[in-house]
């Protein structure tokens, strides 16, 4: 019987052990909701990648890639006088549990110089790098989705 019982708190300690390096992963996470690429006419060398991120604890997005990409910056829209601008942020804050949206006419992610065409349906390779507040950085894959030229509000960056 003390034999089972130091045995139970052998498992016990392990599984302890497991699920406390398993709630750090969790910790640093971010979820990514419906990624999706916009789809490029040929000869077009940028195009926008959008998504919903909602992260577990407060943290940040500092940088993306994408293999289809020679670079990728993050991007936000601003209005001024009543021409959509664009301009380029080091880092996108992600406050714990509240979504974040990347979309046509706001944030967004850039891939800037494109190598080929992206066609509606494409799945595109992209990893997002994280960062928590104790600097700890995490890279996540994702998948996006090509869609349709016409999908959302205009979204020109040329
Ligand atoms: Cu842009």
């Amino acid at each position: 019987m003390s034999i089972f019982i130091n045995t139970m708190a052998a498992l016990l300690s392990t599984f302890m052990v497991a699920s406390a390096s398993y709630a750090q992963i969790i910790y640093t996470q971010v979820k990514v909701d419906d990624p999706w690429v916009r789809a490029t006419v040929p000869q077009q060398t940028t195009t926008g990648a959008f998504m919903l991120l909602t992260a577990q604890s407060d943290s940040k997005l500092v940088s993306a890639a994408s293999p289809v990409a020679e670079h990728v910056e993050l991007h936000t829209m601003t209005m001024e006088n009543d021409i959509m601008k664009m301009r380029q942020i080091p880092e996108l804050a992600l406050a714990a549990a509240e979504p974040v949206a990347l979309k046509s006419g706001g944030y967004h992610i850039m891939l800037i110089g494109l190598k080929k065409q992206i066609s509606e349906g494409n799945m595109i390779p992209m990893t997002l790098t994280f960062e928590d507040n104790d600097g700890n950085r995490t890279h996540m894959q994702i998948q996006a989705t090509a869609r349709s030229l016409h999908d959302g509000a205009s979204n020109n960056h040329q």
